[in-house]
């Protein structure tokens, strides 16, 4: 008998592809720029996450949708720092969100009073790579406690990536970590990468990245909500 095989990863793919196209027009229809934070776990979105919603959370409307493997603690963590819902999506063992799950949240959101949406990724370097959700960027978030060679080893969510925020860098004097080599490592898997400098715990440790977002924001429109 003859064999007849299905590829079942592509069509799914393929059909992420759609849905994650339909999230991109209706980001776009409402000007607000999503920036999908990715990482390997415990680098640091959440609590960057949870200080930008209590620093910025007053001049600009910031929405959420953060996903976790089997807990919503992220999401529980996020809320205390900001009066708008905050969408969380358990994707019951899956290593990374994908782009349905992001257009039922936003269902939820009102896309028209947000200036800036985060969606805060499963911690992983693999999965989330390959999966579109219809943002405007991946941003990929690289602590220092990780080692330099994390883009060479997982080369697709650098080169997938527009942006790299190092974390972590008030650890720096205690790790064996150089940041020339690993910003060396990044340019050879993506030479137009842009980078960051970011410290959650430090006072000033997250001035690059607040600039960062408030031009995020003007890129797309002036903000709705400056005081
Ligand atoms: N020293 C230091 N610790 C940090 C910094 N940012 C985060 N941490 C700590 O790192 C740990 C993990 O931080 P999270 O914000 O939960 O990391 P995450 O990337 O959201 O983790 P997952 O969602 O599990 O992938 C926590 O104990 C944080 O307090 C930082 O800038 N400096
Ligand atoms: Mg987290």
């Amino acid at each position: 008998m003859a064999v007849r095989t299905i590829d079942v990863r592509e069509r799914i793919m393929a059909r992420n592809d759609e849905l994650a196209e339909q999230v991109r027009e209706r980001l776009h229809a409402s000007h607000v720029p999503a920036l999908n934070l990715v990482s390997s776990p415990g680098a640091g979105k959440t609590l960057m996450l949870e200080r930008t919603l209590a620093d910025l959370g007053g001049e600009l409307v910031l929405s959420v949708i953060t996903g976790d493997v089997q807990t919503q603690n992220d999401a529980d963590r996020l809320a205390r720092h900001t009066d708008r819902l905050v969408q969380a999506v358990i994707t019951a063992g899956a290593c990374h969100l994908d782009a349905r799950q992001i257009l039922t949240a936003l269902d939820a959101i009102d896309l028209d009073a947000t200036d800036l949406l985060f969606i805060e990724n499963v911690g992983n370097l693999v999965c989330p790579a390959s999966w579109d959700l219809g943002e405007s960027a991946k941003v990929v978030l690289f602590s220092v406690t990780e080692g330099e060679d994390k883009p060479v080893k997982y080369p697709k969510m650098f080169q997938q990536a527009r942006t790299v925020v190092l974390t972590k860098l008030d650890l720096l004097p205690h790790v064996p970590f150089r940041v020339e080599r690993a910003v060396e490592y990044c340019r050879q898997v993506n030479p137009a990468l842009e980078f960051l400098s970011t410290s959650a715990l430090q006072p000033e440790g997250l001035q690059e990245w607040y600039a960062f977002l408030w031009a995020q924001v003007r890129s797309k429109q002036p903000p709705r909500t400056v005081r």
